[in-house]
């Protein structure tokens, strides 16, 4: 079974209470069920870790080398500003692929610049939490063609 830590940023532990215009009505904990239900269904063993702190958030991806065959990334807006998130992420040399609930290129101009963007495998945003799932198939996939090879 492969396995992939999904890691979810600042702010994140607020979805469903506030906001539901932009973030919607789906709490973290509802899509950490899903990500679980979806992921064993594909044969992943997800685990699921959230952060308010950027440098728990690095912790969490060092500690994920040898231990995750990949990672999914909602860093939130420390996607926007953290360069050392990036360096952490080339550091561990695991498939990353960065997931937004929200289209953040449809949004502020400071939401189309993404750090993540530049070491992840691919982004998958404006989906809601199904994007969490897209990242899945996708993190799948990439995977199985890496074997492939
Ligand atoms: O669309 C996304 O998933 C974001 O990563 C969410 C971040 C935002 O800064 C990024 O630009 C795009 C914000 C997360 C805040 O989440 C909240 C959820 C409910 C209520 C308040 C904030």
């Amino acid at each position: 079974m492969l396995k992939t830590l999904i890691l979810n940023g600042p702010n994140l532990n607020l979805l469903g209470t506030r906001q539901p215009e932009v973030y919607g009505s789906t709490t973290l904990e509802m899509v950490e069920d899903l990500c679980r239900t979806h992921g064993s269904s594909i044969g992943f063993e997800v685990t699921c870790f959230q952060s308010n702190l950027e440098g728990a958030l690095i912790d969490a991806i060092h500690s994920a080398k040898g231990e995750q065959d990949g990672l999914i990334l909602n860093a939130g807006a420390y996607t926007h500003t953290s360069i050392a998130l990036m360096d952490a992420i080339a550091s561990v040399e695991l498939p990353v692929v960065e997931v937004h609930l929200s289209n953040i290129h449809a949004r502020e101009d400071f939401r189309h610049v993404s750090y993540i963007a530049k070491v992840a495998i691919g982004q998958i945003c404006g989906f809601g939490p199904q994007g969490y799932t897209l990242a899945l198939d996708a993190l799948s996939a990439h995977l199985k063609n890496r074997q492939a090879q």
